[in-house]
């Protein structure tokens, strides 16, 4: 069995049991009969290598997000679960096997994290009560918080800062906006994986509808993280630039320069608003 994630691997997550096993890409002139996904809204999320691998093998597609493409043979879909995660705890319910305290970690930190520390909307009875399940089968919330949150690099912050300084706040304070380049990553010795928090201090701000994280991979490729508080569905939104995910959190990556990606995707973002709801 081999558990693959496309690159790049968030290293934040080193702490998981069972991490190291976790390998970025396919081993060489394997050609698996049987190939799970999960969490991925649709193949080409999952890396072409993974694509490749899977072209021959029977595919389960196991995922919440509304908008999954259901490219598997077998597509289990439950757009009302908080994380995969928590599609698991029930699936290993389901055919008895026991949940050790090495699983409850992993599937607590799924829960944990899809729902931004018990944060946002999908943060259901139903969530809490899997977390407190999982947290007497062996998950410590605490020493998880601490892993998940409190370890983040300098070079973090830095880029944070530095993104944060770009960023621009419109429509009376409905929509906010900032940008990481490459060159900021160069100053503060970071990797575009670490800008993942940005977006989340953006939807911080008081009264804002939606925020747009622009993230400059290449001179003609431009990724947009979407979070929306008000009437717009960031999913819909981020699906007009051949993107998707959830109506609250959703991203797009877009064949662009930053610059004409800003001016593409604020229009729209300025159109949705007022559409959603004209009165500030
Ligand atoms: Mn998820």
């Amino acid at each position: 069995m081999w558990v693959l994630i496309p690159p790049p691997l968030p290293d934040m997550y080193t702490f998981l049991p069972g991490f190291d096993d976790i390998q970025a890409e396919p081993p060489h002139g394997i050609d698996p009969h049987l190939v799970f996904f999960f969490d991925s809204g649709n193949l080409e999320r999952s890396g072409s290598s993974v694509k490749r691998i899977a072209s021959h093998a029977t595919i389960v597609n196991i995922d919440h997000h509304p908008s999954n493409s259901r490219f598997g043979d077998l597509n289990v879909i439950d757009p009302d679960a908080s994380a995969v995660g928590q599609m698991v705890t029930q699936m290993l319910d389901h055919f008895g096997y026991p949940i050790t305290p090495t699983i409850a970690t992993n599937l607590y930190v799924a829960l944990l994290t899809d729902t931004g520390g018990f944060r946002h909307e999908n943060t259901t009875p139903r969530a809490l009560e899997d977390a407190a399940r999982l947290a007497h089968l062996g998950a410590d919330p605490g020493h998880i918080a601490t892993l998940v949150y409190k370890m983040r690099p300098e070079t973090t912050l830095k880029l944070n800062g530095l993104a944060l300084a770009t960023m621009r706040v419109e429509l009376e304070g409905r929509l906010a906006w900032a940008k990481v380049t490459r060159r900021m990553l160069r100053e503060a010795g970071a990797v575009m994986a670490e800008s993942e928090g940005i977006i989340d201090n953006l939807n911080s701000i008081a009264g804002l509808e939606l925020a747009i994280l622009f993230k400059e991979v290449q001179n003609d490729l431009t990724k947009i993280s979407v979070r929306s508080r008000g009437g717009v569905d960031a999913a819909a939104m981020c699906a007009l630039f051949g993107g998707g995910g959830h109506i609250r959190a959703a991203g797009a990556e877009i064949e662009k320069s930053m610059d004409e990606a800003i001016r593409l995707v604020l229009a729209t973002a300025k159109e949705a608003i007022l559409a959603a709801s004209p009165q500030s």
